[in-house]
């Protein structure tokens, strides 16, 4: 066997070295191990529009939570008033759930009742 991809030789079944080898019953044992490469769920951060929360308000919260630049923020504001929900960004679970804290949070703070959701990709 050719192992001179590595990517082939990680799926191949290791023999011998500490995990495999002879195990004093004649009978080969041969072990394969994953290589732990998982990578993490990844969670979409949305706002809902509502008839109330100002504009303005709406376009700090990207700027503020999201590092969204001034045309950006202004963007995905009108998104989301006029389709109703929209993007915010793409983040693992822990900082967005983080990030939907933050926003209800400030908006509870100023009495404006956004709202900020969080979905599996
Ligand atoms: N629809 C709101 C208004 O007319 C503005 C708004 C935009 C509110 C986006 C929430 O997520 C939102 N004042």
């Amino acid at each position: 066997m050719n192992c001179a991809d590595p990517l082939r030789a990680a799926k191949e079944p290791r023999k011998g070295g500490s995990e495999g080898g002879n195990n004093g019953s004649g009978t080969a044992v041969i072990t394969r191990t994953k290589t732990q490469t998982k990578k993490p769920g990844m969670y979409r951060v949305l706002i809902l529009n509502d008839d109330y929360t100002p504009m303005e308000f709406v376009v700090t919260v990207l700027r503020k939570f999201f590092n969204k630049g001034p045309e950006e923020a202004q963007r995905i504001m009108l998104h989301v008033h006029h389709h109703g929900v929209g993007e915010c960004g793409v983040f693992t679970y822990e900082v967005a759930e983080t990030k939907v804290t933050q926003v209800m949070d400030f908006a509870r703070k100023h009495q404006h009742p956004l709202q900020c959701i969080m979905e599996k990709k």
